[in-house]
């Protein structure tokens, strides 16, 4: 059976995607939501108990590709929804009301890198016209604050923001996605890594939630004053599109290893980020 202990290539996360879907089919389904620049599927899985355009929570891993625990996290979040529903009566009242929509390796190309060539590669891999540099940072490419300081107009930069907002594929497939189901009302898009949550609002929420199981210290602030200005970045999009329960994580560690965390953390990391992915669930459904 999977190991969700051990990190995985792209096409074990497209099979493990396709198994979960074969094996729960009245429950899990595979969306595409477009394709990579390369041309690879951006699959989105759909957790859902029936209705037509529930309300729903959004979660993202892997948007930059070297962020390997994500990425493994939401491996890990997928089965879990799978068998906890139905038996965990919070996740089971949540999916009576919500949809969930997961999507894992959500910059596929850059992963592919950092497999085959590049462990530490953050950004897409479309070529920069008049630059030997690729890639655009797919966390400063959003039509929110574009352009502003705290980001790149350099193709060479790890933060460049790209020629123009939703340049990526990546980044305007999920706009796309947003846009036209209208109805997502938490957005939490996941990276790596500092052990950090961010967002606009409720920062008691998961608070207890990330250090009850291990000890694990998370610092929880607002955008602006937690780590760096970052224009561009996935939820000031969301939450300008009236996305308020729009949070980013920074999963483990806080430097130690940074990306190259050990696998047998992958885990114990994934475990307390669900008791936090279940609190924002859970007041989401219970609260306009
Ligand atoms: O710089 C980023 O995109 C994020 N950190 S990472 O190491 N995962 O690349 C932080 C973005 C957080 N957002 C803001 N500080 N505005
Ligand atoms: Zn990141």
């Amino acid at each position: 059976s999977f190991d969700f202990a051990n990190y995985h290539t792209l096409e074990e996360i497209y099979s493990f995607q396709d198994m979960l879907v074969a094996e729960n089919p009245n429950f899990v389904s595979k969306i595409v939501i477009g394709q990579s620049y390369e041309g690879r599927p951006l699959n989105v899985l759909k957790f859902s108990t029936g209705g037509t355009n529930r309300p729903a929570i959004w979660i993202d891993t892997g948007i930059h590709s070297r962020e390997w625990v994500t990425q493994a996290s939401g491996l890990w979040f997928a089965k879990k929804i799978v068998t906890d529903y139905g038996t965990d009566p919070a996740l089971t009242a949540i999916l009576s009301q919500m949809d969930i929509f997961l999507e894992i390796a959500t910059n596929p190309d850059g992963y592919a890198f950092t497999h085959s060539s590049n462990r530490m590669w953050r950004k897409t891999r479309k070529p920069n016209p008049g630059s030997s540099c690729v890639g655009v940072d797919p966390n400063r490419n959003w039509d929110a604050g574009f352009g502003e300081p705290g980001a790149s107009s350099s193709p060479c930069s790890e933060t460049y923001r790209g020629p123009s907002a939703h340049s990526e594929s990546e980044v305007k497939s999920i706009v796309d996605f947003v846009k036209s189901h209208g109805n997502i009302k938490a957005f939490i898009s996941i990276h790596s890594y500092s052990q950090m949550l961010i967002s606009y609002i409720f920062f008691g929420l998961c608070q207890n939630d990330l250090t009850s199981l291990y000890g694990t210290k998370y610092t929880y602030g607002s955008i602006i004053d937690t780590i760096y200005q970052a224009s561009g970045n996935t939820i000031d999009w969301t939450y300008e599109q009236g996305i308020k329960y729009s949070y980013t994580f920074e999963l483990r560690d806080e430097g130690r290893y940074g990306f190259l965390l050990p696998a047998s953390q992958i885990i114990p990391n994934a475990q307390e980020t669900w008791l936090a992915l279940m609190s924002i669930m859970d007041h989401t459904s219970k609260n306009p």
